[in-house]
């Protein structure tokens, strides 16, 4: 196949060609970062999964080796989907992950280094003792699948969760071992919540603020037999829904003598809770990171163009940028941050200050390539006495409320923020924004948006608009910040640093190449304030070419 570059990403991950989705197995050994990915090599759409593996000192550059695990024997002839890494005590790094058997059922196997010396680890050696966890127990063998990274209890045995369903029910069902060798299902979930399959279950402790800045940092599972450093910390769980290809995430405490997980007050337990990104994000994993003791997080992002589109490019899938993940000072979500790392990768700067945007106006950002940028901006808003009335029924469906209220519908305070990936006479354009409402006692509610409504002139294109609310203090701050990064066929946002994140695709056909422009818009009554801005084009690093 002829591989389509126009929208192929610069610095968001991706192989030279063909399909991928879900991170697998994200981990730190030796001094390399491992990313390994479902991946398909013989085409641009799901099959043939194997695990295909890349390398990184930075998470900039990646190398990419052979895949890692594929289907070799019986426990896995049919599929090696979705798992997780732990690193053992001893050091040894293991993976466990899903195999699809000769029945098509959904079994557990670990998988070995080959060669511990070898920082790349590019040999995975399966035990003859796989499967080690087997459907069995009233389990649904055909939901019943991506192992968590495994965690070490007081009483000295590991534990994990598989994601499954009965019924209606989604699952993460626990699995306890002395050796990791022999799992026996504990006899009840570690939770559940009637929303369906849940696929890619992830577990982990977060610091809590404490009153110190610490609270960023990560936890290492294994810290937590120091007892002090146990009682600083929250749980997350997160489940990806394969009914609605969205995932969810609580924060809530851990009764590791009774291996309960309860979600903290506050918390909706179902499919209408927080989430990681309310746009293009699916099947992420994080790992514990020990060179700069923090949590990362990975995504997978779809394409969202049609399938005979995939394989006319000859690829498909990219993962997020990592992000570094933590839990916010109140403890009430989390909060994501692109990893330092990509700074890196910043080249020529632009910035605009303390310039007004009247009502109904725009401008663009020039001197500089927009097509693959990283764009930081702070927004002022003068005059919030005349923001629109919020309706509380809004508060269940920030994506409906966007659908309404797209960038084009004029407001009050808002819609105002950034035309990406657009075309010089506006013809294509992506939608970035804000929409500020009024809420009882003098209390607002910031909407972020994500509306590619316009942002092609292809029409097959699927073109949803994606949104969450921001939960800050707009009375008190005045201001609301945006990152987003611009990455030809991706725009990845963060609003409010980190509080709430949009991921989308999307596939300009004019808006290309040194054709891509970026513009701050209006569209509200009120007069906004860009404080400032900084965009900066990002170059290209080396993204897994193939080996010379
Ligand atoms: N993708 C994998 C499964 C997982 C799903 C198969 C989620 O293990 O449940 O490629 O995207």
């Amino acid at each position: 196949t002829q591989i389509d570059e126009t929208s192929r990403t610069g610095y968001h991950f991706q192989p030279p060609k063909h399909w991928i989705n879900d991170p697998n197995g994200p981990m730190y050994y030796k001094g390399l970062y491992h990313l390994f990915y479902q991946y398909n090599p013989k085409g641009a759409v799901w099959g043939n999964i194997v695990w295909a593996h890349s390398v990184s000192t930075d998470l900039i550059d990646w190398t990419a080796l052979d895949p890692g695990i594929y289907p070799s024997k019986p426990f896995d002839i049919n599929g090696c989907w979705s798992g997780s890494a732990t690193l053992l005590p001893s050091g040894v790094p293991v993976m466990m992950y899903t195999g699809i058997d000769p029945d098509e059922h959904q079994v557990q196997n670990v998988a070995y280094p080959k060669n511990l010396s070898d920082p790349f680890l590019r040999e995975w050696v399966k035990p003859d003792y796989n499967p080690i966890i087997s459907p069995d127990g009233g389990i649904n063998a055909s939901a019943f699948r991506d192992p968590t990274t495994a965690w070490y209890g007081p009483d000295r045995h590991w534990r994990l969760l598989v994601g499954s369903k009965v019924g209606d029910k989604g699952l993460a069902v626990l699995y306890r071992s002395r050796d990791f060798k022999r799992w026996v299902k504990a006899h009840h979930p570690l939770h559940s919540g009637l929303t369906g399959m849940w696929e890619c279950p992830d577990f982990f402790p977060v610091a809590v603020h404490g009153g110190s800045r610490h609270h960023r940092r990560g936890v290492d599972t294994a810290e937590l037999r120091d007892a002090a450093v146990a009682e600083e910390v929250k749980y997350v769980l997160k489940v990806s829904l394969d009914l609605t290809r969205y995932e969810y995430y609580t924060v809530g405490s851990y009764d590791h003598a009774t291996d309960r997980y309860t979600p903290d007050a506050g918390f909706p337990d179902n499919d209408y809770g927080l989430r990681y990104d309310y746009g293009d994000f699916y099947a992420s994993k994080s790992f514990y990171d020990p060179a700069k003791r923090r949590r990362i997080l990975w995504g997978w992002a779809n394409e969202s163009d049609t399938v005979p589109d995939d394989r006319k490019k000859g690829w498909a899938g990219i993962q997020a940028i990592p992000r570094k993940l933590w839990l916010s000072p109140r403890g009430k979500q989390l909060i994501q941050w692109p990893v330092e790392e990509i700074k890196a990768l910043r080249a020529k700067h632009v910035n605009v200050s303390d310039k007004v945007v009247k009502s109904d106006q725009y401008f663009e950002v020039t001197g500089f390539k927009s097509v693959q940028s990283d764009v930081e901006v702070a927004f002022a808003i003068k005059d919030l006495s005349k923001a629109e009335q919020f309706n509380p029924a809004w508060l269940r469906d920030p994506q409906a409320l966007c659908k309404k209220r797209g960038a084009r519908v004029t407001g009050e305070v808002g819609p105002f923020g950034l035309w990406v990936l657009a075309a010089g006479d506006l013809t294509e354009r992506t939608a970035v924004f804000f929409r500020v409402f009024k809420t009882t006692g003098s209390k607002h509610v910031v909407l972020m948006c994500n509306d590619p409504t316009n942002s092609t002139f292809e029409s097959q294109v699927y073109r949803p608009t994606f949104a969450g609310f921001v939960n800050v203090d707009i009375a008190q701050t005045k201001t609301i910040a945006l990152r987003t990064l611009i990455d030809h066929s991706v725009v990845e946002s963060f609003g409010a640093g980190g509080k709430t994140c949009i991921l989308t695709r999307v596939y300009p056909k004019k808006a290309v190449g040194d054709d891509a422009h970026l513009f701050v818009f209006n569209h509200g009554e009120v007069d906004i304030k860009v404080v400032k801005l900084d965009a900066w084009e990002m170059k290209t690093p080396k993204m897994n070419a193939p080996a010379q």
